[in-house]
């Protein structure tokens, strides 16, 4: 893997090796001999439906994606010599395609199968947390099936022969992300200054991930991977109390880009702002709506979180206790943000928003978001 960043950031990148002996990932989706258990996908999660993205062929920053099962994904990999032994050698267009399973939502799919455990640097997850309780987008407009399936959560599993790879990016809301390779190798591809600019004064970091190692990438870090061997890998994003400020810098920049971009049709839209902000959850995966909704649900949680400790432990120093500290920074961080986005105009004058505090104290969704958040808390 390679790591791109800025000379203005002072995180640090690191790999890890966790305790995996115990997880379910690692004893059935790996043969004896370290490569991946293909045949125990096909025969358990063969039916699932996936996204496969085509190496071979760019689209925007992205590559091209297709939709298979799994096991469609298994047979063309098993079918394909280029998939084997990373050169082409078949006539047929479909094996000259080097083809990357990618964002399978593993974990939502097959909650019961328990395929792993988040490693305990990893749990204080308020996105994931999250969605496992709520929808990101609040609009029914915006509301499609496919959309909600591709946000349901930010838990993926990877799939891909040697010689698949991601191409440079960031990740999605500006996330931390982690990733955990069942079986893998990664390495840098060829970036320069013709392709990004800026790219004399960044600092490469350059890396081979080994089975059963942990990356943690910091939010914003442009990185892409390269597989060496066959790999299967295990990734998160996340989001808490110390990257929210990465989520609202880009919501913002994200929107007045969207709003330049139609600016012309502004004269004539019955709806311009609503228009904005359907492009913004399109195109970033949720908008200031969703954001401050997320942001109202996660502060009154923490909030609640705070007072059951202040109750549980009535003595004078409660509020010194690790966890108390932990609940308070939180609220600190929302509310610096929400004051942040107090200040920008357009903001506080057309798009005010609405939750009932009274209403969202009695659903069970939010009973559960507060008692996810204590569990993590520990
Ligand atoms: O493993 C990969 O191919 C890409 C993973 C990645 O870039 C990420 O999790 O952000």
């Amino acid at each position: 893997m390679s790591l791109w960043r800025g000379t203005w950031r002072k995180t640090s990148l690191w790999c890890s090796q966790v305790s995996v002996d115990d997880w379910r990932a690692c004893r059935d989706w790996v043969t004896d001999n370290g490569q991946p258990n293909l045949q125990f996908f096909a025969t358990h999660f063969g039916k699932s439906k996936v996204q496969v993205a085509d190496c071979g062929t760019r689209e925007f920053t992205d590559q091209k994606r297709l939709e298979m099962t799994v096991a469609e994904f298994v047979e063309q990999w098993l079918g394909d010599p280029m998939q084997e032994h990373g050169n082409a050698s078949s006539h047929s267009a479909m094996s000259k395609m080097s083809l990357y399973l990618k964002d399978w939502h593993f974990v939502k799919e097959y909650p019961e199968y328990e395929a792993y455990t988040t490693p305990v640097f990893f749990c204080d997850d308020w996105l994931n947390i999250y969605l496992d309780n709520y929808h990101m987008h609040n609009d029914p407009n915006i509301y499609s099936e496919n959309n909600e399936i591709s946000c349901s959560d930010y838990r993926f599993v990877y799939m891909g022969a040697k010689g698949t790879w991601t191409p440079f990016h960031a990740d999605v809301f500006r996330s931390y992300s982690w990733n955990m390779k069942s079986c893998v190798y990664n390495i840098f591809d060829d970036v320069n200054e013709t392709k990004i600019s800026g790219f004399a004064e960044t600092i490469w970091l350059e890396c081979t991930q080994e089975q059963n190692e942990i990356i943690f990438v910091p939010s914003g870090w442009y990185h892409q991977v390269h597989n060496l061997e066959d790999t299967i890998s295990i990734n998160h994003n996340w989001l808490n109390a110390y990257n929210l400020r990465w989520v609202w810098d880009l919501l913002l920049r994200d929107y007045n880009e969207a709003k330049e971009y139609i600016e012309d049709i502004k004269d004539i839209c019955d709806d311009f702002e609503g228009l904005c902000q359907r492009n913004l959850a399109a195109n970033t995966g949720m908008n200031f709506n969703d954001f401050l909704i997320f942001l109202a649900r996660l502060s009154l949680a923490n909030y609640i979180q705070l007072h059951y400790l202040a109750r549980k432990n009535g003595n004078h120093t409660w509020n010194l206790s690790p966890i108390a500290q932990h609940l308070t920074f939180n609220l600190a961080s929302i509310q610096k943000i929400a004051l942040n986005i107090k200040s920008v105009e357009d903001l506080t004058g057309s798009h005010g928003f609405h939750l009932d505090f009274r209403e969202t104290l009695k659903d069970p969704e939010f009973f559960k978001l507060c008692t996810f958040l204590g569990k993590h808390m520990g």
